[in-house]
């Protein structure tokens, strides 16, 4: 019996980590040691789980919880230390869960309700600090919403998920990241899983003024033209995440510029996608450079180059030596790619493609994520750097 349990929650995690947070199908088909194995997710298995991938530790500390109670008010602080050579590489050395300066009390005393201020500057922060995904009771979050638009591209309505700020206005014009979720996800991926906490971060930075306002775009990434077409993991099963460059450039992006009251251009247009997301994020942005102002690729899938991992056989999309910009393209100002250091599904493959952009000389800034795993630690650290670089680009 307690084998049992313990087969279906590994089962279970495995297939959460995979859908990137959210699921919506009943039967998922998972790999261990490369024997094909389907597992039936129960009701009780999807309340179990259901605040997604469960990490060990969420960041946060008293400092923080006391930050929720008062407003913040932090300055954007420049480093005197920060340099922009143009190059891509810089990651700071410093260790950025945060520690309250001050904190520390007698029995008379109480403690002090301000969060530490966000150093902005070039550097990267590898965790993202627990300031920024604390639930403030200063600050109102943006809600998400549900939508559908028409997609020439699969020949069929197609939908997403956005998130608005919370007091969005047509008088007003916002930025607009779009970001894209793992293999067997869908556009409710990011915003079934609170436990990414997408809304504080992009919530909580532009409430303290680092970032602008901005609106996050979850699409469906699966570009189908068949409708009873499924992902799988085969080559053809992941033909329709290859597509979604077409749906994304020709069919959504139009779609939100016209519905929505967005600034447009690559400044203001911003890309990032987790796993299979990461991988499409990366592939869109080595062919579409001049659309995508800041792109960061969390932990991006196999498969942009021919290879075999524990998973499939991948034909590539691309030889190695075309894993860069074209010569003369207009490039993102920011272009990051992240992974987790001990990363259980994709491993060594983001290093690999940060490797091939190296030796084919295309600028881009590489990190690992401490401790993090397939999970949402490193979610929250690619989508906290990205925000970051962007707050110190715009400054
Ligand atoms: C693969 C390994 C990982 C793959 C996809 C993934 C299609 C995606 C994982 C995810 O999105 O979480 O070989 O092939």
């Amino acid at each position: 019996m307690k084998k049992q349990i313990l087969t279906l929650i590994t089962a279970t995690v495995l297939t959460t980590m995979l859908c990137s947070c959210g699921k919506s199908e009943e039967e998922k088909e998972t790999m261990t040691n490369n024997e094909k194995v389907t597992e039936t997710v129960t009701e009780i298995d999807k309340d179990a789980f259901a605040s997604g991938i469960k990490t060990e530790d969420d960041n946060t500390t008293d400092a923080d919880q006391a930050a929720t109670a008062t407003p913040a008010g932090a300055d954007i602080a420049q480093s005197s230390t920060s340099t922009d050579t143009g190059s891509q590489t810089g990651t700071s050395t410093g260790d950025s869960t945060d520690t309250q300066p001050g904190t520390s009390t007698t029995p008379t005393e109480t403690p002090s309700p301000t969060p530490t201020p966000i150093i902005i500057n070039d550097q990267i922060d590898e965790k993202c600090p627990a300031s920024v995904t604390t639930t403030r009771k200063d600050v109102t979050y943006g809600a998400f919403t549900h939508g559908t638009y028409y997609s020439e591209t699969c020949g069929m309505d197609r939908g997403y998920c956005i998130l608005l700020p919370a007091d969005y206005s047509t008088e007003k014009k916002y930025p607009v990241l779009y970001l894209l979720h793992g293999i067997f996800g869908n556009e409710y991926s990011f915003s079934q899983d609170a436990s990414n906490k997408i809304k504080e971060i992009v919530g909580n930075m532009a409430a303290d003024g680092y970032i602008e306002e901005t609106i996050i775009v979850c699409p469906d990434m699966y570009a189908k033209t068949d409708p009873a077409q499924k992902p799988g993991f085969d080559g053809e099963s992941c033909l329709p995440y290859d597509n979604f460059i077409n749906d994304l450039v020709n069919d959504l992006m139009p779609y939100i510029e016209k519905e929505y009251s967005v600034l447009t251009g690559r400044e203001n247009t911003y890309l990032a996608g987790f796993s299979m997301g990461g991988r499409e994020t990366l592939f869109i942005t080595l062919q579409k450079p001049e659309l995508f102002g800041y792109v960061c690729a969390i932990s991006a899938a196999p498969g942009i180059v021919a290879t075999t991992d524990k998973f499939m056989t991948h034909p590539g999309m691309l030889e190695e030596s075309e894993v860069k910009f074209a010569e003369g393209a207009v490039t993102p100002e920011v272009f990051i790619l992240c992974c987790g250091s001990r990363d259980s599904v994709v491993g060594q493959y983001p290093k690999s493609y940060h490797e091939m952009l190296e030796a084919n000389g295309s600028d881009h800034i590489w990190y690992e994520i401490p401790g993090a795993d397939h999970d949402n630690d490193a979610i929250k650290s690619g989508l906290f750097n990205l925000f970051k670089q962007i707050a110190n680009k715009k400054a």
